[in-house]
């Protein structure tokens, strides 16, 4: 088959997904052409069955806003014009889905028929989308998409909530390949930085306000109290300033900020526990990367964040802003080996439900009952 994926080429755990997802189809033979305004950023170079093509928008002086989706939709024409693509894999509602129904109307008219499929991850939904002003044209994409598929049950039904939609959803979970996350251990990371054998906390977002990367900064501070430990903050956002701020004026020594990384589970392989406070999170990508390099999770029990951690297995959930039951929790499953290796065991089963080979099927088979929908099969 060949397939167009659109998607944002950033650090989010959409634009991830997607990259994963276009590199294991084109292991299996299929051919995938990336159409995104960046090279994505786990996008290697130089791979078979693999293209890139850039969508670039002009900055007319005109424009007080740049019409991206416009210009994205014309890629979305040529590229499946010159490529003779299948089908179309958008990542992310908003502009995704409407630009491609758009890139589907027109090139109907040039005799082209192609189906596209959207994939809603999460914020496009919950809260970007709930925006009243961007209501109408969700609705109206995911209603027109050929297929649509939602990350965790827990989206689907939050998708059903927020717009007026009757179309059926199918839910397919985010997916890591396992093989990726093992023998990343390495005493050298250990040894830089916990030279005393403290125990490693970690956290990877992009640091917005629905991270609350505070809390978890203040459950950290809790479970310092109690046993040696360090904390790694990976990533990068509107809010790192502010818990810089709250880090330097209460403790510098004991808590490290990494910035953006390509490759996180390098360092997250090596800790003994990953932190997530999210207000709402669709999946939590970051924990499930977590949890296949054999750390537990301590995470809120919001969204679809529990479909992925199960509690008492790979982790232990909180409710939201439950900092002191974080704090808990995470003193629970480090202040003893026996607890600690039970968990790394659980948290490395749990995610083996979410490898590739179990996930990558259920995308072919959409992939498949959308071509035959639309060739009238
Ligand atoms: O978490 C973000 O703010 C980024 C966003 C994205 O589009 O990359 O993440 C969403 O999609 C991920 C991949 O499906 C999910 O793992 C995240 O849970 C989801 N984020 C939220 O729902 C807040």
């Amino acid at each position: 088959m060949r397939i167009g994926i659109v998607c944002y080429p950033t650090f989010g755990g959409s634009g991830v997904v997607a990259t994963e997802l276009g590199l294991a189809l084109a292991e299996k033979g299929h051919v995938v052409h990336f159409i995104t305004y960046d090279r994505p950023v786990r996008l290697p170079h130089a791979l078979a069955n693999v293209f890139y093509h850039e969508v670039r928008v002009s900055d007319y002086p005109l424009f007080d806003y740049q019409p991206y989706e416009l210009v994205l939709s014309s890629r979305l024409v040529d590229v499946v014009k010159h490529e003779k693509l299948d089908l179309l894999h958008v990542h992310y509602a908003i502009p995704h889905a409407s630009a491609a129904w758009m890139a589907q109307q027109i090139l109907a008219t040039h005799g082209v028929r192609i189906p596209f499929i959207t994939t809603l991850h999460g914020t496009d939904i919950t809260l970007v989308g709930r925006d009243a002003s961007f209501e109408p044209v969700i609705t109206f994409a995911i209603e027109r998409s050929n297929g649509v598929t939602a990350v965790s049950e827990s989206l689907k039904r939050d998708t059903y909530e927020h717009f007026p939609v009757k179309r059926d959803i199918r839910v397919i979970p985010n997916f890591i390949r396992l093989d990726r996350y093992t023998g990343l251990k390495t005493e050298s990371l250990r040894h830089r930085f916990a030279p005393n054998g403290e125990k490693l906390l970690v956290h990877v977002s992009n640091f917005r306000p629905v991270k609350r990367v505070e809390d978890l900064v203040r459950a950290f501070l809790i479970v310092r109290e109690r046993l040696p430990a360090k904390l790694l903050l990976i990533g990068d956002g509107p809010d790192r300033a502010k818990i810089e701020t709250l880090c330097r004026a209460t403790d510098c020594e004991t808590i490290t900020f990494l910035g953006k990384m390509t490759a996180p589970e390098e360092v997250v392989a090596n800790c003994d526990l990953f932190m997530l406070a999210s207000e709402t999170e669709s999946f939590g990508l970051a924990a499930l990367e977590a949890m296949a390099c054999g750390v537990p999770v301590v995470s809120t029990n919001t969204g679809g964040t529990p479909e992925v951690n199960t509690d008492g297995v790979s982790g232990l959930l909180n409710a939201v802003g439950d900092v002191e039951g974080m704090a808990r929790n995470a003193i629970d499953i480090l202040s003893d080996e026996g607890t600690l290796a039970r968990y790394r065991v659980g948290a490395l089963q749990e995610a083996a439900r979410f490898n590739v080979d179990r996930v990558l099927p259920l995308y072919e088979s959409l992939y498949e009952e959308v071509l035959a929908d639309m060739n009238g099969k």
